[in-house]
């Protein structure tokens, strides 16, 4: 009887031990009590004439045919669930960072973005995972200058690439600066994350050109290439200042 016992023993101390593990490794995959797992995508939005030939995506005169752009230091910022239910209203509410959760340490890392590709707008994937549940109201982030590009890259020395035609001419608008920016809900109240849920930082041309006459801009320095950047080699400094004070209000966090 008691070896019975004992050969029982032997059985159900691994199969219990085996089930334990499988619950643990199930546990896993479920966001920790009080997280969820969302997903933080980038992607660009303009006047895309789907009817003409090439699908490109037109802005103010200008066909763009890439946009490219690096970030860095990126916080997704919340009210959480707990001061939700305290009544803190989102005005009022006291902004958290979600920079130490997982889908935080994710999107805060150092990116490159591709938003424009062939003329049609591209998603790209920030980051996903873990990130604590309230109501999300707003992302910051640096755009990131790839300094340590290899020379022959795009990219290189720049935060920001867009590159296109304007009346058949080859044309460049580019930052080189880490500006700090910012991308506000388009909901006044937030996002609430609450459960799987995607959500979008979308970089809205028609907003970051509006008021820019690009068909003004020059090629001064005759290289063939209508250059739009912080150096002014082709004198076209009023258009890139214009473009630069455009892009802080031309960011918004979408749920989508
Ligand atoms: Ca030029």
């Amino acid at each position: 009887m008691k070896s019975t016992m004992k050969n029982c023993a032997k059985w159900i101390m691994p199969l219990s031990l085996g089930l334990v593990m499988m619950a643990c490794s199930d546990d896993e995959e479920t966001p920790k009590e009080g997280y969820s797992q969302v997903t933080l995508k980038s992607t660009a939005e303009g006047n895309s004439e789907s009817t003409s030939e090439n699908n490109r995506v037109d802005v103010s005169g200008m066909s763009i045919t890439s946009f490219q752009v690096g970030t860095r230091d990126m916080e997704m910022k919340y009210v959480s669930q707990a001061g939700i239910d305290a009544g803190i209203s989102i005005g009022n509410g006291i902004l958290e960072t979600n920079i130490s959760a997982e889908l935080g340490s994710q999107v805060s890392q150092e990116k490159s973005l591709t938003l424009v590709a062939d003329g049609e707008s591209q998603v790209s994937v920030i980051g996903e995972g873990e990130t604590p549940n309230g109501s999300y109201t707003e992302v910051i982030f640096k755009l990131y200058q790839h300094s340590e590009a290899s020379a022959e890259s795009e990219m290189k020395d720049k935060s920001m690439l867009i590159q296109g035609e304007v009346e058949g001419k080859s044309t460049q608008v580019w930052f080189a600066a880490e500006k700090q920016l910012r991308a506000v809900a388009e909901s006044s109240q937030g996002y609430e994350v609450n459960g799987n849920t995607d959500m979008t930082v979308v970089f809205d041309l028609e907003a970051m050109f509006a008021g820019v006459e690009m068909d003004a801009a020059l090629d001064a320095n005759a290289d063939g290439v209508v250059e739009i950047g912080p150096d002014n080699v082709d004198g076209n400094a009023a258009l890139y200042s214009k473009i630069e004070s455009n892009i802080e209000s031309a960011i918004v966090l979408k749920n989508q």
